[in-house]
Order: structure tokens, then sequence, then C-alpha cells
């Protein structure tokens, strides 16, 4: 785990499984129709317990349609450890030309400002689109990490921390800080 100041605020990186992080919100990696899925979503379905986190999303979907790459919505965390679940969707990865940069950067920006407007003050992060999205880890990793930087200095939330999962994950993450943060 490494820990940096920014604005009196902070932003750990460390590696881990998301789903047991005792925070104020966990940030998953859904998809616009919030259907449920594989990945940090299926652990998350999992672990919240599936019916009652289906049910919720079920609602958002039915009241506001699907929603796109680089925005954000917010359910309870039913059986988590974590008070909140924030639902975001990255963008798929399809070579750069898509705006890609932009739908990921707004997906962890307006995941902050979601956090704020309800007063949440910690939060903790998966590798947005980094697993069937396809998105190249290295350049999401310096939108992420400039982002929550960005976020943290306009005070969204007290403290932002990217959980990644596994240690190559871990490491890759790190070395990218190193050189923007
Ligand atoms: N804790 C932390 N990180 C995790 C965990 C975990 N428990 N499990 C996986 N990861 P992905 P995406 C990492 O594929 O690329 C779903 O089906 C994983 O190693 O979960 O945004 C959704 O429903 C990777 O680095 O999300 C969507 O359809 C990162 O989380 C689609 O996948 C994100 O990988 C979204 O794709």
């Amino acid at each position: 785990m490494k820990t940096w100041t920014i604005a009196d605020r902070g932003l750990v990186l460390m590696q881990g499984d998301l789903t047991t992080m005792r925070v104020d919100a966990i940030v998953n990696a859904a998809n616009s129709r919030l259907a449920g899925g594989g990945g940090v979503d299926g652990a998350i379905h999992a672990a919240a317990g599936h019916d009652l986190l289906q049910a919720a999303c079920r609602e958002i979907v039915a009241d506001i349609g699907s929603l796109p790459a680089g925005q954000a919505v917010i359910t309870p965390g039913f059986n988590l450890p974590a008070e909140h679940i924030i639902h975001t969707v990255g963008p798929i990865w399809r070579g750069g030309s898509e705006n890609e940069p932009g739908k990921l950067r707004n997906a962890y920006l307006n995941s902050l400002k979601l956090a704020h407007a309800h007063n949440l003050k910690t939060i903790a992060f998966p590798a947005i689109s980094c697993g069937v999205y396809g998105y190249p880890v290295e350049q999401a990793a310096q939108i992420a990490l400039t982002a929550l930087r960005e976020g943290l200095e306009q005070g969204l939330v007290e403290e932002a921390s990217m959980v990644l999962h596994g240690d190559a994950a871990y490491e890759t993450w790190l070395k990218i800080a190193d050189t923007i943060l």
C-alpha cells in the first residue's frame, strides 16, 4: 500500500479485493444496462447480495434508461462492508478514436462528484475498463490518477483508494503513480 497527500486529502494505491473495503462507497465497473456481469461487477453483486442489488439496479434503469459511459449512479451497499455502491460505466476500448480517454476520466470524476453530493468521505475504485473492456492499463492508470488528483484538489472526498487486483496490476499502477503524483 502507498499513500499520497494531496491538498490535505489521501490518495491510496493498494492491492486487494474491492468487495472487502470498509468505505463510504465502492465503485462498480458496471455496464450500461446495470445488468451485472463478470469481473469486479460479478464479485460486487455476489458480495452485496445478487437479488437485492439487481432489484435496485433495475429500478434505476426503469427510471433513467441505460447509463452512458462516463456517468454514475448510486445504490446501497446491502451486504457489503461498504455503505454504498457507485455504479459507473467505463468505455469499451476501441483503439482510442471514440473519446475513450474522456469517457474514462468522466467515470472517475462523476463518481467523485456523486460521492460528494451524498456527503460521502471515503471511496474506493477498481481499475475501471481494465478487464473485459480492454483499456490499455498504463494509459488507464494515467487518466485515473490524474482525475483522482483533480477531484481531491477540488475537495470532493477525504480519501480515494485504487484497489488493484493482483500484484502485477498493483506494480503497474505504482509505476505510473510515481511518475505523475
Ligand atoms: N477487486 C478489485 N478489482 C477487481 C476485482 C475485485 N474483486 N475483480 C476484478 N477486478 P472488469 P471492465 C479487476 O472486467 O473492464 C463486467 O462484466 C480486474 O482485474 O471487472 O470495466 C461488467 O458487467 C480489472 O483490472 O471491468 C461490464 O460488462 C478491473 O477490475 C464489464 O465487465 C476491471 O475489470 C466491464 O468491464
